[in-house]
C-alpha cells in the first residue's frame, strides 16, 4: 500500500534486491562500483569512504509512513535503489512489462547460512537488558517462515520466476558465487546495458570491482569498523561484516536443523529449477 501511495517508478530504475542476509552489502557495492565505473578512480573510490547503504537508497526507509521520498525523487536517472521487498509488491508497470527498461538485480544463499547470519546480527542490535535470542528460536521461527519480508524460500522464488520470465529484467545471483565473483559482475553489467568493453577488459576492471568489494577490502575500511549506533541508526557499519564466509553454518546448527532446512528448501524449489547447488 506505501509503495502504492508513495513510490513513483521509472522505467530506468535499477533496483538491488535481496531478502535480508543474502549479501545486500557485497551487491551494493557491486552494482554501485558497476554502473559508476567510469566516474571514479578506485584508488579513491566513494567506497573506501561510505559504507555501501550510504551509497545506495534503501526504498523502504523511504516509503515508511509519512517520510517524504523527496529525496529519491530528486535523484538523477538512473536511480539505483535497494530493496528487501518481495517481487510481487512491485508495480505492474515495473515488473510485468516487457517495454519498461527497469532492471532488477537479485542475490540469494543458501537459508543455513541466511538463518546463521541473521541469528548473529539479531543479538548484535538485540537490546542490553534481554537475555541473547536462543538459537533454537531462531530456527523455530524461521523454518516456520517466520522473516522479515516474508518467508525466506517465497522471496527466493517470487524473483526467481521473475528472472525465467522476464531474463533480460531480472538477475538471479547466489552469495555462494562469492567464490567466483568476476562471473556476477559481468552478469550484472550486462544486464544493466553497459557490458564491459575489450578495453575494459585488458585494463581489469571486473577485477578491479571484485577487489574493491570483496569482504576483505570493504571490511578493512575505517568507516565500515565503525561500531557506532544511535537511536535514528540502531545499526552500525560494522553490524554488516561478520565472517562473509559460504558455509559456516557448519559451526552452528545442528545436523538435525541442517536436514530440516534442507528438506524445507528441497520440497519448495522442486521443479522450479532452482537449487542452491
Ligand atoms: P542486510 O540484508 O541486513 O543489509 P547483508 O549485507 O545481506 O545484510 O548481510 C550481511 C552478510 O553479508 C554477513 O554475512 P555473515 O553474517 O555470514 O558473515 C556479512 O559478513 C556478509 N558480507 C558483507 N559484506 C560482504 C562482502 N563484501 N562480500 C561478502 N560477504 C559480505
Amino acid at each position: 500500500m506505501l509503495i502504492d501511495d508513495h513510490f513513483n517508478p521509472r522505467p530506468t530504475d535499477i533496483i538491488v534486491a535481496t531478502s535480508p542476509k543474502c549479501g545486500t552489502t557485497w551487491l551494493r557495492a557491486l552494482v554501485f562500483s558497476i554502473i559508476n565505473r567510469n566516474s571514479f578512480d578506485f584508488n579513491n573510490h566513494p567506497l573506501s569512504k561510505a559504507n555501501p547503504r550510504d551509497l545506495v537508497h534503501f526504498l523502504e526507509a523511504h516509503i515508511r509512513g509519512d517520510r517524504s521520498t523527496v529525496s529519491i525523487d530528486g535523484l538523477l536517472s538512473p536511480r539505483l535503489l535497494s530493496t528487501h521487498l518481495p517481487y510481487s509488491l512491485f508495480p505492474k508497470c515495473m515488473t510485468d512489462d516487457a517495454s519498461s527498461a527497469c532492471r532488477f538485480v537479485y542475490i540469494c544463499r543458501d537459508p543455513k547460512d541466511v538463518l546463521v547470519s541473521k541469528w548473529h546480527f539479531a543479538n548484535k542490535l538485540r537490546p542490553k537488558e534481554l537475555p541473547p535470542l536462543p538459537l533454537e528460536e531462531a530456527f523455530e521461527l524461521f523454518s516456520n517462515g517466520v522473516s522479515h519480508y516474508g518467508p525466506f524460500w517465497d522471496h527466493v522464488l517470487g524473483y526467481w520466476k521473475a528472472s525465467v520470465e522476464w531474463p533480460k529484467k531480472v538477475l538471479c545471483l547466489k552469495y555462494e558465487d562469492v567464490k567466483e565473483p568476476s562471473g556476477c559482475v559481468r552478469k550484472v553489467a550486462e544486464l544493466l546495458g553497459v557490458p564491459f568493453s575489450p578495453e575494459e577488459e585488458k585494463k581489469w576492471i571486473v577485477e578491479e570491482i571484485v577487489k574493491l568489494c570483496s569482504f576483505e577490502s570493504l571490511s578493512n575500511q575505517d568507516v565500515n569498523k565503525s561500531d557506532t549506533r544511535s537511536r535514528e541508526n540502531p545499526m552500525s557499519n560494522s553490524d554488516f561484516f561478520r565472517k562473509g564466509e559460504v558455509g559456516d553454518w557448519v559451526n552452528h546448527l545442528s545436523p538435525q536443523m541442517s536436514e530440516i532446512l534442507d528438506k524445507i528448501t528441497e520440497q519448495k524449489f522442486q521443479g522450479t529449477g532452482f537449487s542452491f547447488h
